[in-house]
C-alpha cells in the first residue's frame, strides 16, 4: 500500500470505478459515470478520509489521466480498464501498424499458446509507445516487451478503439500476430 495520500486515493478510485463499485454502495451508470458526492459518502464508509475537492484533485492530476470528469462537473469515470461492465461509448479506430504490450516471462507460454486474453478486464490493452508498454510489464516483474500486427489484425477486422487517455483497446490478440521482442533497458540518450 503506498504512503502517498494521493496515489491511495487514486487507487481506490480505480478499485470503485473500474471493478467493484457495490463494495462502497455506489451506483454506475450504464456509461460508467458516478456522482463524485456519492464517492464521498462510499469511500468514507470504507474508511478512507476524502473530500470532494481531493477526488477533483486525483483526477486532474492523474499521470495517466486515468479518469474523466463529466461536462456538469458531478460525476466522474474511469476511461479505461474495466471489469464491470460499463459502455463509455469508444468509437472504431483504425490502429497504427504496430502496437506494444508490456508483460512478464511467467505469462509467455500460455500466450504464445492463446495470444492476449483480457483476463477481468473488457480489453486487452495495447500501446503505441515502447516504453510504456514496458512499465506496464514492469508492475509485475521483469519486463517482456511484445510487438502486435495490429495492421494486420484489422485487415482480418479485428477492430480497436482508443480511449480518451490513449490506451489502445481490443478484444483479444490470437498467438499470430505476437511477436516477442527483446527487452534492452532504456537508453539514457
Ligand atoms: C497477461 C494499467 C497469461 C497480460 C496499465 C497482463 C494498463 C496473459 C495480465 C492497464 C495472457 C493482465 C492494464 C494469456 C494476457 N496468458 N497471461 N493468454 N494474455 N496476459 O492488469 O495490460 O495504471 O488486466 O500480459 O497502464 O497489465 O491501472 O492488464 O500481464 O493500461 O491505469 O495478463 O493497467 O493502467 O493484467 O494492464 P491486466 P495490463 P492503470
Amino acid at each position: 500500500m503506498s504512503a502517498d495520500p494521493s496515489i491511495r486515493l487514486s487507487k481506490a478510485l480505480s478499485l470503485l470505478l473500474r471493478h467493484e463499485p457495490g463494495r462502497f454502495g455506489v451506483a454506475l451508470d450504464g456509461a460508467g459515470w458516478a456522482e463524485i458526492a456519492a464517492i464521498v459518502v462510499g469511500l468514507r464508509s470504507a474508511g478512507v478520509e476524502v473530500d470532494e475537492e481531493s477526488i477533483r484533485d486525483v483526477v486532474r492530476r492523474s499521470d495517466k489521466q486515468r479518469f474523466a470528469t463529466s461536462d456538469d462537473g458531478l460525476r466522474i469515470r474511469a476511461s479505461q480498464g474495466h471489469s464491470v461492465d460499463v459502455d463509455v461509448g469508444l468509437e472504431p479506430r483504425e490502429p497504427p501498424h504496430v502496437l506494444y504490450h508490456g508483460t512478464v516471462v511467467r505469462f509467455l507460454a500460455s500466450i504464445r499458446e492463446r495470444g492476449l486474453v483480457s483476463k477481468e478486464r473488457q480489453h486487452v490493452h495495447l500501446s503505441a509507445d515502447v516504453d510504456l508498454a514496458r512499465d506496464v510489464g514492469a508492475r509485475r516483474g521483469d519486463p517482456v516487451l511484445l510487438e502486435i500486427d495490429a495492421r494486420a489484425m484489422a485487415a482480418d477486422r479485428h477492430v480497436f478503439y482508443v480511449s480518451a487517455n490513449g490506451v489502445w483497446l481490443t478484444r483479444r490478440v490470437p498467438p499470430q500476430y505476437v511477436s516477442e521482442r527483446d527487452t534492452p533497458r532504456r537508453s539514457s540518450s
